[in-house]
Formats: structure tokens, sequence, C-alpha cells
């Protein structure tokens, strides 16, 4: 395959039908844009989790890094801290990003590192063949809960405007126009930048007919304003037969981690090369 379309020779093992397939043609489009605009691609590092999204990693040709479950953000934290100049973006799934790295998740909101975060919520863990995830409705017959989990889930945009995320969208996996320009918008945001797709797993939970009879795009909506975000975040809490919102529900310039990161970074240079002058002088 040819670098201008970004593919590889990886062969694809998702299943026919699976979302999985918007987000991959999604996110080489809009790189493929970008890199004639604004970013090389060779200033593009993919991070990708352990999970059926994970594999996005094999099938975009950029820098890539396969981290383990739920270690998608520290990894990314660490690659953007050592080389601030790259574009460094996330796939991770709800079981990865909201379940067992949702600690990392909620500090790199809090600090506001800027890396994009994609992630593939398809509401169940697939690649261990359906258990229930941290956004699985009430209910929801998985393998660990075959009479029905009991718990609620999570509503994981609220939750990140409460960490302080500076960009938060959502799209899903059946609308490509939107989902490529809030790819677009999020990498182009300076700061963290988080993207809650809702990604059909057409194997184990096929929820293609239920978002098409909800989902609308946000209008006249004032990104600005966090209690406008969190009123339209709030609409749909991942449990009822609501309205589901489509679009950037939060968006805030503030200074990144790595900016205020920046004059220790300077200290240290000073330090080093007075620790070198002061053994140069003692020899
Ligand atoms: C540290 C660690 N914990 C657990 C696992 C087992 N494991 C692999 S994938 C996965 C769940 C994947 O679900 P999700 O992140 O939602 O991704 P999906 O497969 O749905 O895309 C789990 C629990 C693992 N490989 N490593
Ligand atoms: S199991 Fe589900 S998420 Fe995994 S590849 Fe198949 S359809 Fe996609």
């Amino acid at each position: 395959m040819s670098r201008t379309n970004l593919g590889t020779d990886a062969p694809n093992t998702w299943c026919p039908g699976c979302g999985n397939f918007s987000i991959l043609n999604g996110i080489k489009t809009v790189l493929n844009e970008l890199k004639d605009e604004t970013c090389p691609l060779e200033d593009i590092v993919i991070v990708a989790g352990i999970g059926c999204h994970a594999k996005i990693a094999d099938y975009v040709d950029v820098n890539s890094f396969y981290a383990i479950h739920g270690r998608t953000v520290p990894v990314a934290e660490g690659i953007k801290i050592a080389r601030p100049g790259l574009k460094v973006i996330c796939f991770a799934g709800d079981g990865d990003a909201y379940g067992e790295g949702l600690e990392h998740l909620i500090f790199a909101a809090k600090r506001n590192i800027d890396i994009t975060m994609v992630i593939h919520n398809n509401r169940s863990y697939s690649l261990t063949a359906f258990q229930y995830s941290p956004t699985s409705p009430s209910g929801f017959k998985g393998r660990s809960t075959p009479q029905g989990s009991i718990e609620a889930p999570i509503n994981p945009l609220e939750l990140m405007l409460a960490s302080r995320a500076t960009f938060l969208g959502r799209g899903t996996s059946q609308g490509l126009p939107l989902l490529m320009r809030l790819f677009r918008e999020a990498i182009l945001h300076k700061g963290f930048a988080l993207v809650d797709v809702l990604q059909v797993c057409v194997t184990f939970n096929n929820l293609y007919e239920y978002y098409a009879k909800r989902v609308y795009e946000l209008q006249d909506h004032d990104a600005k304003n966090p209690m406008a975000a969190l009123m339209k975040i709030r609409e749909w809490d991942y449990n009822s037969d609501a309205q589901i919102a489509l679009g950037v529900f939060y968006q805030k310039q503030e200074a990144t981690f790595e900016e205020r990161f920046k004059p220790s970074r300077v200290d240290e240079q000073e330090r080093d090369h007075k620790i070198k002058q002061f053994l140069n002088d003692s020899l």
C-alpha cells in the first residue's frame, strides 16, 4: 500500500461490519489532510492499548507504540514530555481507558497534557469475548454478568469535564463526516482532547439500530460554557433511552502541562551545566 493512503500490509482481523473500520478510515484521511497543512507524518505517534481497538496501530503507517492494557496514557505522556514537538494520538477501548487506565486518564486531563485520546467505546470488553465494561448499561448480559449487570454505567464525558479536560467531543462509528471533523479538531487542539466514539461491536454488542434512532448533532451549542456542556453531556447518561447528542461539547484554551513544565526543563539544563563546570574546576 502506498504511503499516501497510510495503509499497511498487516492483515486486518476485525470482524466485517465492526465500527473500528470507520475510526481507521477517518483517522487515515485526517492525518493525510493534516500532513499537507501543519503536521508532517513523521511528527505523528500513535499509542494503542490492548483490545480489538488496539490493532489500529498495525493498520496506520505512522510511528506507533503498543502499550499494555490501561497504559496508553502514561506512555503518551512520556513521549510528549520527552519530545514536545510530536503529535501523540492514543487509541484506547472503554475497558482500557475508562476501566483499568482510568486514574491515568483523570490525571492527564487534570494536567492538560497535549495529547489526543480516541476512545473506541463499544461498551464491552470485546477482545476477551464480551465482559461488561464501565460504560455497559444496567442489565447488560455479558460473559461475566450472565444474569445482567447490577451496576449503572459511568458517564465518561461528565467525568472528564470534572477532571478539567479542555476538549470533549462525541461521535459514532456510523457518522464518518462528523467523526473526521472531531478527529481534526481534537488533534489541532492544544491540550488534553478526548473524543468518545460510540463504536459498534457488531459481533457482541450490536447497537447500530439503538444509536441510529437516538443520535443528533449539537446545534447552537456554546462549547465555551462548562454549564452548557454539562447539561448536554448529562442529557444521555449511557443508560437511558434519551436522545444522544454528538459533536464538540466543551473546548477551552489553557496553558498545557508541557508549557508549564518548560521552566523547570531549562533549570535542569542550567543545573547540569553547573555540575559539569564544578566537576571540571575541581579536577
Ligand atoms: C494488564 C492487563 N489486564 C487485563 C488484560 C486482559 N485484557 C486484554 S484486552 C481486555 C479488554 C479489552 O476491552 P476494551 O479495552 O474495551 O477493548 P476492545 O477489545 O473492546 O476494543 C482485557 C481485560 C491484559 N491483557 N492486560
Ligand atoms: S469483536 Fe467486536 S470490536 Fe472486536 S473486531 Fe469484532 S466487531 Fe469489532
